[in-house]
């Protein structure tokens, strides 16, 4: 359980803070009832993230991939932001400065009202032609197999960064300003072992900000942060405020 002195340290380092940035992994959205990527509860079809969310899975088996996007949409779908994502828009709201970086393609940020924030992995809403590039927004569920794209009905795949694809450039470069220039850094619900947001708490702190993080266990990043709390993210990021 977190500590409430802990606790206090990091009220005050938020208080006193100009520029916040938060990151955020898939254990923030477990919380609304989203499946985490890495727990039990994950695997579909006994399929690992790593098995499905590859270019060259898509090529090889275009029909599973959607299969697997369809149960996760249908999934997603029926869920609500829970009350740490609702603090996270107040602290943006309260912030000088302010920047959320999420992996999560659940589009449950936006949905509680978050704006100042770049979704590094996608967004599962969002649908790109193999053909064209399009990208366009797509909120059926299912969605039809396999889907095509309406200018040039080439195949469409999710708008969704893969194992092995690069990140999108303008994300990338938010991200490391946000990252470089932040008093605070808060990460919240990610195991941090998959790259590059695995890096971005050691960038933060190599600039100077004091970094916390929030999760139910220890993650590999937790010797290497300021303050470590465990618990609950709808239990303990409402606290901050
Ligand atoms: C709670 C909780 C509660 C639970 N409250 N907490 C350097 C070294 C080694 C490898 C690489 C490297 N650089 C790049 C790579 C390769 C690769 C990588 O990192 N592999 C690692 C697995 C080793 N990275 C990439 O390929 C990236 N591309 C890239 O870097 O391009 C350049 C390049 C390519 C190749 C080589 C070198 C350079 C792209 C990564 C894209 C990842 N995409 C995914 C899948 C998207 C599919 C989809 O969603 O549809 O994104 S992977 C999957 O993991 C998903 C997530 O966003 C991501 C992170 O997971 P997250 O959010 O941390 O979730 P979990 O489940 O792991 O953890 C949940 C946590 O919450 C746990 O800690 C729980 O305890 C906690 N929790 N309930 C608080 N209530
Ligand atoms: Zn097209």
């Amino acid at each position: 359980m977190a500590r409430s002195s802990d606790l206090g340290i990091l009220i005050e380092k938020l208080a006193a803070a100009r520029a916040v940035t938060v990151l955020t992994g898939a254990g923030i959205s477990a919380d609304s009832g989203v499946p985490t990527f890495r727990g039990a509860d994950g695997l579909w079809r006994n399929f690992r993230a790593e098995d499905l969310a590859t270019p060259e899975a898509f090529e090889r088996d275009p029909r599973l991939v959607w299969e697997w996007y369809n149960w996760r949409r249908e999934l997603i779908a029926a869920t609500r932001p829970n009350p740490a994502h609702s603090a996270v828009v107040e602290l943006e709201q309260r912030s000088e400065e302010f920047w959320l970086i999420t992996q999560n393609v659940d589009g449950l940020h936006r949905t509680a009202g978050s704006r100042k924030l770049s979704e590094i992995h996608g967004n599962i809403w969002m649908v790109r032609c193999t053909d064209c590039g399009s990208v366009e927004e797509n909120h059926e569920v299912p969605i039809a197999l396999l889907p095509v794209c309406s200018r040039c009905k080439g195949l469409l795949r999710p708008h969704i960064v893969w194992f092995g694809e690069s990140l999108f450039p303008e994300d990338l470069s938010r991200c490391a300003t946000a990252l470089r220039t932040c008093d605070v850094l808060l990460v919240i619900g990610t195991s941090g072992v998959v790259y590059p947001a695995a890096g971005f708490a050691s960038m933060a702190k190599e600039s100077g900000a004091f970094v916390a993080e929030i999760n139910l266990e220890p993650t590999p990043q937790s010797g290497l942060v300021d303050l470590s709390l465990q618990g609950r993210a709808k239990d303990l990021v409402p606290l901050l405020l």
